[in-house]
């Protein structure tokens, strides 16, 4: 797969027999067994198109019972398994790198508790996070993560790669807001980390371990989560700004006028922009001339003439300040869904304007567009250079659009990228997580001991190395420490 360090199958895992066939059958059931080629080939290819497995199997088990016993027996065959969820991770993470067998939670979709009073939800991992967003909705609460590809993505696979998204300048991430977890291990011992205590201190705390453990440590089969209530006032503005300096400048008025109504501040530069407005149907230009950055500021909160006067007061002060030279509020809840559309579109513009590579970087705000610019001008005419992301979060998204993949671009790009972000501090991996994408960067960002002590849990938790292999860890750690 293009963008990643070449592995090999390791010869230890053992190729599917016949019998384990029967096996599976008599844990899952026919249902559960799927060997039809088109559904293999969906689920052995991510989202981008990029990273394409070769499984031959893939099991839909209905309880964690039925997880507990597939794995059980995985361990015990050496068969090495992919856990996925919504297969729309964007670092090949959740689709088999070889003949791993594709273990989907997507039939495991019940919602087993929901607390009106705290708001705290208690589901299976399977459950998509819009349907738990529409749930939970009409009990006055919504989900403390929202993401573009919330249509598809469950909550299992949010939680295993602890998944970021819009909001979480308001609500916090998923280290604070799962209160939970049930998990099976790699040798089918299901471990009840349940709770639904907002405040528990009794010893370590295990689940945090598979709160962005992306299916190498165990599979998470049930999740319970804290949501806040739904406020009934929203506003969305898109703002256009002439320089970084600005978008930086608002950022620091917003917090300061907007204070605890602030939802989300997002940043879209132009080439970002134009990659949407270019390749998704119905979107235009919010504004009507160009301009160099944009941001997307939304508050909610409860009390609507009290959130319009807070906003148009910050409003005011930005325009008189000169941070942004032009903007608009949306009008009505589908205006402000044109916004977001152009916002949570752009990963899957870039996607249909060809081959992309993908760097979800955590730098300091002031590096924050000063990375864009360096890889600008290392790679010249060679391809376009997008940035977007959550700049209240200082997480940007630089994507590398090109026609097509090319080894030669990608040398250009890394380590460039990763030795820029080393130098600031930051991380290679601010949500996505490392996957099948990112595993030889690691060390860009972690000590070599806190990834000798990563290595330690992965041998503690599955020693046979049967989940999710390849992934993660880098090579040889993962090789020489789990067999
Ligand atoms: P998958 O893609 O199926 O799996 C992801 C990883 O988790 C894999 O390593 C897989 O093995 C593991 N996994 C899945 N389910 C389980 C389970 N039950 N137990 C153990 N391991 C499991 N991410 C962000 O952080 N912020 C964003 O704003 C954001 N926006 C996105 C927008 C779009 C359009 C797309 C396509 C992706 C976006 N993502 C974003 C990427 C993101 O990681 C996910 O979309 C989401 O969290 C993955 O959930 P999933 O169910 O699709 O998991
Ligand atoms: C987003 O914030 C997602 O839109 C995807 O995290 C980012 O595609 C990307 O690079
Ligand atoms: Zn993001």
């Amino acid at each position: 797969s293009p963008g990643a360090t070449k592995v090999f199958r390791d010869p230890r895992f053992a190729k599917l027999e016949e019998s384990d066939m029967q096996h599976f059958q008599e844990i899952v059931g026919d249902k559960g067994v799927i060997v039809d080629s088109s559904e293999l080939e969906v689920a052995n290819t991510d989202w981008m198109n990029k990273y394409h497995g070769q499984s031959q199997l893939l099991l839909r088990p209905q309880t964690t019972q039925q997880v507990a016993e597939i794995l059980k027996f995985c361990n015990s065959r050496c068969l090495a398994v992919v856990p996925q969820g919504g297969n729309t991770g964007l670092v090949g993470g959740s689709v088999p790198v070889f003949d791993e067998i594709i273990l989907n939670l997507g039939a495991m979709k019940s919602i087993l508790s929901f607390d009106e009073v705290s708001g705290i939800l208690v589901c299976e991992a399977g459950c998509i996070l819009e349907n738990l967003d529409t749930f939970v909705g009409t009990k006055g609460f919504t989900m403390p993560l929202d993401l573009g590809a919330k249509g598809s993505c469950q909550i299992g696979g949010n939680v295993s790669t602890n998944a970021g998204g819009l909001r979480l300048l308001r609500y916090g991430s998923l280290h604070g807001n799962v209160l939970g977890l049930e998990v099976v291990l790699a040798n089918g011992t299901v471990v009840d980390m349940l709770g639904t205590l907002r405040k528990d201190n009794t010893g370590y705390d295990l689940k945090q371990l598979f709160i962005g453990g992306e299916g190498t440590l165990g599979v998470v089969t049930k999740v319970s989560i804290l949501t806040p209530p739904k406020l009934a006032s929203t506003n969305v503005a898109f703002l256009a700004c002439e320089d970084y300096e600005s978008c930086q400048n608002a950022l620091k008025e917003a917090k300061k006028q907007l204070g605890e109504i602030l939802s989300a501040f997002e940043f879209i530069d132009r080439p970002a922009l134009d990659m949407a407005l270019c390749h998704l149907e119905g979107t235009r230009d919010p504004l009507p001339s160009k301009h160099n950055f944009y941001l997307l500021v939304e508050t909610t909160g409860s009390n609507e003439a009290h959130d319009k006067e807070k906003l148009d007061a910050f409003l005011e002060a930005g325009m008189e300040l000169g941070y942004f030279v032009d903007g608009t509020v949306a009008q009505d809840s589908t205006q402000a869904g044109s916004f977001w559309e152009i916002r949570e579109g752009i990963s899957e513009a870039l996607v249909k304007a060809g081959a992309v590579y993908k760097y979800d970087l955590s730098v300091p705000i002031k590096s924050f567009y000063r990375i864009v610019e360096d890889l600008r001008a290392q790679l010249g005419n060679a391809a376009v250079v997008v940035a977007y992301g959550h700049l209240g979060d200082g997480n940007v998204h630089l994507n590398v659009s090109a026609p097509k993949y090319d080894e030669q671009l990608l040398a250009k790009i890394e380590p460039f990228v990763y030795e820029w972000t080393a130098a600031c501090k930051g991380s290679v991996s601010a949500e996505h997580g490392l996957g099948f994408m990112k595993p030889h960067a690691l060390h860009y960002s972690k000590s070599e001991e806190a990834i000798h002590l990563m290595e330690g849990f992965k041998k503690l938790l599955d020693p046979k190395g049967i989940l999710n292999p390849y992934k993660v860890l880098p090579a040889c750690a993962a090789t020489s420490t789990c067999f």
